[in-house]
């Protein structure tokens, strides 16, 4: 009991959360859920093999030297396809782009597949020379070290979505905030980098905004340098501008005046 009390006296190492509590027992958790009951979960999934796989990546290693390869061998594990114009990317929308793909469930974000479902919202870190996860505190991006477990996982993650992507893609995009794209977004970042030209015809940008704009926001600098990002990639772009409510108005359909918005 002493040394579980010097335990928490002692000062946090890192400046993010620690591992959420009971973590491995909510991936395994959310994976017998997701391969269950959602649609084109993959077949023949080994849960206890997929939530050990994950814990390995980044169990027993610096939590600072994580590597894309650390995470392959779950990749493999979790390996998914989305039909072509189903794919949904958003950035700092998330809320707004899950409550649309709820309504509209044949439509995908990242977490709606099973690798981004099963982190979504967890932390996770270990150490060098314990295989105990820390609950005290992992690495944050900025104050710690870019190569940490999360970042390497969702930046990992993000980009063999964007590779996977065929079709029409959209995003959804945030029209109340300045920088509406954000180059250093994961979106900016990654995906929009990995889209491939061979596979993917057109870019189509939803940018959401609350009350009325005085302006519209595709026609915002940002979103004009998304444009000119996608298109000298040789992938064809289109920007609208939708309220809100066009994405609650869906959970109101006995509303008549919703119905011409769907
Ligand atoms: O940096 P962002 O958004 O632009 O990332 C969003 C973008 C989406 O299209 C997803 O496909 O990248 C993918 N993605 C996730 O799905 C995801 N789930 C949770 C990226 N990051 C994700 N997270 C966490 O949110 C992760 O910790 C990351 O750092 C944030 C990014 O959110 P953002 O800035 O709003």
């Amino acid at each position: 009991a002493v040394v579980g009390v010097l335990k928490w006296l002692q000062p946090h190492k890192w400046n993010g959360p620690g591992t959420t509590e009971h973590f491995a027992a909510i991936v395994l958790g959310r994976c017998s859920n997701y391969t269950q009951t959602a649609p084109l979960a993959p077949r023949n999934v080994d849960c206890q093999k997929i939530q050990e796989t994950f814990k390995n990546a980044f169990i027993s290693k610096n939590p600072c030297n994580i590597t894309e390869e650390d995470y392959q061998p779950l990749m493999k594990l979790t390996t998914q396809t989305i039909p072509c114009n189903k794919t949904l990317f958003w950035s700092r929308a998330k809320q707004v782009a899950h409550q649309y793909t709820q309504l509209h469930q044949d439509m995908f974000t990242l977490e709606d597949t099973l690798l981004g479902y099963l982190a979504d919202g967890l932390m996770w870190c270990g150490d060098a020379g314990t295989s105990e996860v820390d609950h005290q505190s992992c690495p944050d991006w900025k104050k710690d070290c870019p190569n940490n477990p999360v970042s390497v996982f969702w930046k990992i993650a993000s980009q063999r979505f964007a590779e996977a992507a065929c079709g029409v893609v959209h995003v959804i995009l945030n029209g109340t905030i300045s920088k509406t794209f954000d180059e250093n977004s994961t979106f900016g970042s990654v995906e929009v980098i990995h889209l491939r030209p061979e596979r993917v015809q057109a870019l189509h940008a939803w940018v959401i905004y609350n009350v009325e704009v005085p302006s519209d926001p595709c026609m915002a600098s940002s979103i004009n340098k998304l444009k000119s990002i996608v298109t000298q990639r040789n992938i064809a772009f289109r920007c609208q501008h939708r309220p809100a409510t066009y994405i609650n108005h869906v959970t109101n359909p006995e509303r008549s005046a919703c119905s011409s918005m769907i």
